[in-house]
């Protein structure tokens, strides 16, 4: 009889969909070579040789947040110091200081501010559309599309729809964290919970929306309720079709609620990226995003079922308040390098991958 392992080998040969038992017996092993073989295998069967990067901005438009997430350590309150509310004219300035590069995607997410009205929302997307009137606008994840609404007293299909108009042009995957009651309750329990996540999303991919969809990983979850979230996306993406790529998050855990946790290893990073790879298998992409990993690991990563790695950034803020060690942004050409040098075709690419020729 064959082992387990085999099974599964067959089964992605064979292009059969992997079950919850399969991904948790591959988070279970440790056969990392093996695992990265097999998401490999996907990887090529769907981007060939080709690996993307995007040159992008970040604009990180408030850190002021009422959530109090506890693995979070970007956001603060009211009057203290340090938070930051850039005001739209700021946002000009933020993305004319950049004007002379060729940027194509401008990804403008922030904290839950109370002080920011649904007009504040659009006025800084109509800017951003006509300082840069090339890039996509990729902007506001689920949870800030549920609190402006709610601010709003407006449905999320209607600021949805006022947004688009705005300039609004997909949304990014935040705010996933993890899709369990269990881990909602402990660590962000006022923040949208995932069926809330998953509802907008379907809302989004109705309304003509793409969107990304991430996994915060390496904090307090369990391998199962990994896969629960994946499976959860799974299924969302069989009915709509409206997922670009999926990113998994490291856990970084400094100045955070859980600084006593370790970081992630490369094992589980590659691990997390080989698997999420094998079991989403409608996702056209799955990101290495470097800016948690690192650049050497983010590379590494391409030969395990990542085919993407994001893109220059340039002022990333997030993960580097709760102490990541990468660089706050890299050139087009260091991104080239490290898809080349390991052995990869490079294709810079806009937010929903597209070739730029
Ligand atoms: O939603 C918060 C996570 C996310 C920490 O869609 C943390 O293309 C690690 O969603 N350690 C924001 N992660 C980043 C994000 C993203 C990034 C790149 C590309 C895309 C895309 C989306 O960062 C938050 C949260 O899940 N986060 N705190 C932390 N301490
Ligand atoms: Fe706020 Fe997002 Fe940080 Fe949670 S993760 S506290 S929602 S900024």
């Amino acid at each position: 009889m064959k082992d387990r392992f085999s099974n599964i080998r067959d089964k992605v040969l064979s292009q059969e969909r992997l079950e919850f038992e399969d991904g948790l017996f591959l988070f279970e092993s440790h056969d990392i070579a093996g695992i990265g073989q097999l998401a490999d295998i996907i990887r090529k069967r769907l981007n060939g040789n080709r690996a993307y990067y995007v040159y992008n901005q970040h604009i990180n438009y408030t850190n002021v947040c009422i959530s109090h997430c506890q693995f979070c350590a970007y956001a603060k309150n009211t009057g203290d110091s340090g938070a930051y509310a850039w005001t739209v004219s700021d946002i000009r300035q933020r993305i004319l200081s950049r004007i002379d590069e060729p940027i194509t995607e401008l990804h403008i997410v922030g904290g839950l501010n109370p002080d920011l009205p649904l007009q504040y929302y659009a006025e800084l997307l109509e800017t951003a559309r006509e300082v840069r009137p090339g890039a996509t606008l990729k902007a506001f994840t689920a949870v800030e599309l549920d609190f402006i609404a709610r601010n709003a007293a407006l449905s999320v299909e209607d600021v949805i729809g006022r947004l688009k108009n705005a300039g609004l042009g997909m949304l990014p995957g935040g705010g996933a964290e993890v899709m369990s009651s269990r881990i909602h309750d402990s660590l962000f329990p006022r923040k949208i919970n995932g069926k809330r996540w998953l509802d907008i999303m379907e809302m989004a991919h109705g309304s003509g929306l793409m969107t990304n969809a991430t996994m915060l990983y390496g904090h307090i979850e369990t391998h199962a309720e990994r896969l629960s979230h994946l499976m959860a996306l799974r299924d969302l993406q069989d009915r709509t079709s409206g997922f670009c790529a999926f990113i998994p998050l490291a856990f970084h855990s400094a100045n955070t609620g859980l600084s006593h946790l370790p970081a992630t290893t490369a094992f589980d990073d590659l691990k997390t990226i080989a698997i999420s790879r094998l079991m989403l298998d409608n996702f056209p992409h799955i990101k290495a995003y470097w800016v948690m990993i690192g650049e050497k690991l983010a590379q590494l990563a391409l030969s395990f079922g990542a085919d993407d790695l994001d893109g220059t950034i340039i002022e990333e803020r997030i993960s580097h308040e709760a102490g990541a060690t990468s660089p706050k942004g890299l050139t087009r050409d260091q991104l080239k390098y490290l898809i080349t040098s390991a052995g990869y075709d490079p294709v810079e690419r806009d937010a929903f991958y597209r070739p730029i020729s």
